[in-house]
């Protein structure tokens, strides 16, 4: 009798396993452990100890090390880590995101990636029509920065058909317009592009930090009457610091009557279009020829997952085929239609729709729904408890996204005349403040300062979908801002 072939065992992965429900990274994170073990990097060098031997190491070693990575990593997963614009994830996206890694392909050609070029196809046929498009196209890219750049270079394709093969000598200056508090990849694509940092155009938002649209036909006219062409507008649907809806259906009346590409930054505030409470803030993203929006960001999908819509069925494939022919053959046995490869910038392409395609499936569009209406409800708790509290006092009269800005004023500072010397010093609480929420690993908040608002530092929290944000949680997070500014 043949002897039955044994399994061949997965140690490493049990471990990595064992590790992440031991230390609870992903659900259930306890409250009482801190978010991060800091280290200076020259001490956490040395605690490391990063060499890599000729002989390799034992399971045992790969197993400490593995236990170190943790140790010494951010927990994002924890319900005080507010730091940045993404948090923790559930076990469903992860159990997506590790399935499509184990079976290690390129999202290239259907050849390689059978499965996930028709659930890719899926997905982006199911978001095209949640923004409210009849049909469209789309890719999964490495990031906003990535899909930001993508809205650029088919507005300019559009704009500009010659370009592609030609280039742009002897051309007048082409511009793209975008707000003082988008992000700023619109500079860095309009450097990768060749057109030149200066020839992003930046318009003046209200208070609120929304685009003011007056402003935008301004800035149009201008640059017209100076020779250079506009050919992109970018709005943005929450800026990353003051959250910020830029007014979409005026920006389109704009766009069309100027004949401008209307692309729409959604990276964060995307995800309010799973809201019926929330997606009004999303008006007018129909009206868009180009979305970019990170369902890793607010929703919680595992790092990285964003996506690129675009209106215009068949220009993400004119605009960058260079049609590769040891790869995209077009006398293949299949429907070479389902390559999408030669859309992408990219040759190699991570699988990212195939865990987003999990976590929508498992959790469908209900669950989700009530997730982001909790985050918005965490962040409105949070934004009106601050209003009453003596020491807090918030940037925005309300919050539109889940982004809550506020200035902390310590003890010292508190019933004295508001100076520049006083905003000056008010400026330096929010770093200290940092570095105190990190070393003592009790929270993560990020801060920054607005100058072209005259904002100095401010402290900016931010509420994802996971862990669900509680209402004591934000009680927490001021009560620890307290005791930790008391003595400032
Ligand atoms: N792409 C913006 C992410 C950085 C932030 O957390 O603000």
């Amino acid at each position: 009798m043949e002897a039955e072939e044994q399994t061949p065992s997965c140690k490493l992965l049990q471990e990595v396993l064992n590790l992440v429900e031991k230390e609870r990274l992903v659900t259930g994170v306890d409250r009482s452990k801190e978010v991060v073990e800091f280290k200076h990097p020259e001490e956490l060098q040395s605690l490391l100890k990063l060499d890599i031997s000729s002989e390799g190491r034992s399971e045992e070693d790969m197993i400490q090390i593995f236990k170190e990575v943790v140790k010494y990593s951010v927990r994002t997963g924890h319900p005080y880590f507010y730091n940045q614009l993404y948090a923790g994830i559930d076990e469903v996206g992860l159990a997506g995101s590790w399935l499509s890694a184990a079976l290690n392909t390129n999202q290239y050609t259907f050849e390689v990636a059978p499965v996930f070029s028709l659930v890719e196809h899926h997905v982006i046929s199911s978001l095209a029509s949640l923004f409210g498009w009849q049909d469209g196209d789309g890719i999964f890219s490495p990031g906003g920065s990535m899909n930001n750049m993508y809205g650029m270079q088919l507005a300019r394709f559009r704009h500009f058909k010659d370009g592609k093969m030609e280039g742009m000598f002897g051309k007048s200056p082409m511009v793209a317009i975008t707000s003082d508090q988008s992000h700023y990849s619109i500079k860095k694509a309009a450097n990768w592009m060749g057109l030149g940092m200066h020839n992003v155009l930046i318009v003046a938002t209200d208070k609120f930090g929304r685009m003011i649209p007056k402003a935008l036909r301004q800035s149009i006219k201008a640059a017209r009457e100076n020779g250079r062409e506009p050919f992109f507008v970018n709005a943005t649907a929450g800026t990353t610091v003051l959250g910020a809806f830029d007014p979409l259906n005026e920006i389109a009346d704009v766009c069309e009557k100027e004949k401008l590409w209307l692309h729409v930054d959604a990276c964060w505030g995307g995800t309010a279009i799973l809201s019926t409470k929330h997606k009004h803030n999303l008006d007018g993203i129909a009206r868009a020829d180009s979305i970019a929006w990170n369902p890793h960001k607010m929703l919680g999908v595992p790092l990285q997952c964003s996506v690129f819509l675009v209106k215009h069925k068949g220009l993400l494939h004119s605009c960058n085929s260079a049609s590769a022919i040891y790869l995209f053959q077009q006398d293949k046995f299949y429907d070479t239609s389902f390559d999408t490869g030669d859309k992408s910038f990219q040759c190699g392409r991570k699988v990212d729709a195939f865990k987003f395609y999990i976590f929508l499936t498992k959790h469908g569009w209900r669950q989700l729904e009530g997730r982001v209406d909790d985050a918005f409800s965490a962040s409105s708790y949070l934004h009106n408890k601050l209003k009453g509290r003596e020491g807090f006092r918030p940037v925005l009269e309300e919050p539109q996204c889940t982004n809550v800005c506020f200035w902390y004023i310590p003890p010292s500072l508190r019933g004295q005349e508001e100076t520049l010397d006083w905003w000056e010093e008010v400026s330096k609480v929010a770093p200290q403040l940092k570095e105190r929420m990190v070393t003592s690993g009790k929270m993560m908040i990020g801060y920054q300062p607005i100058p072209c608002k005259g904002h100095s530092n401010f402290i900016r929290m931010v509420n994802c979908c996971f862990p669900t944000p509680t209402e004591e949680d934000m009680d927490h997070v001021i009560d620890t801002i307290d005791q930790l500014g008391q003595d400032l």
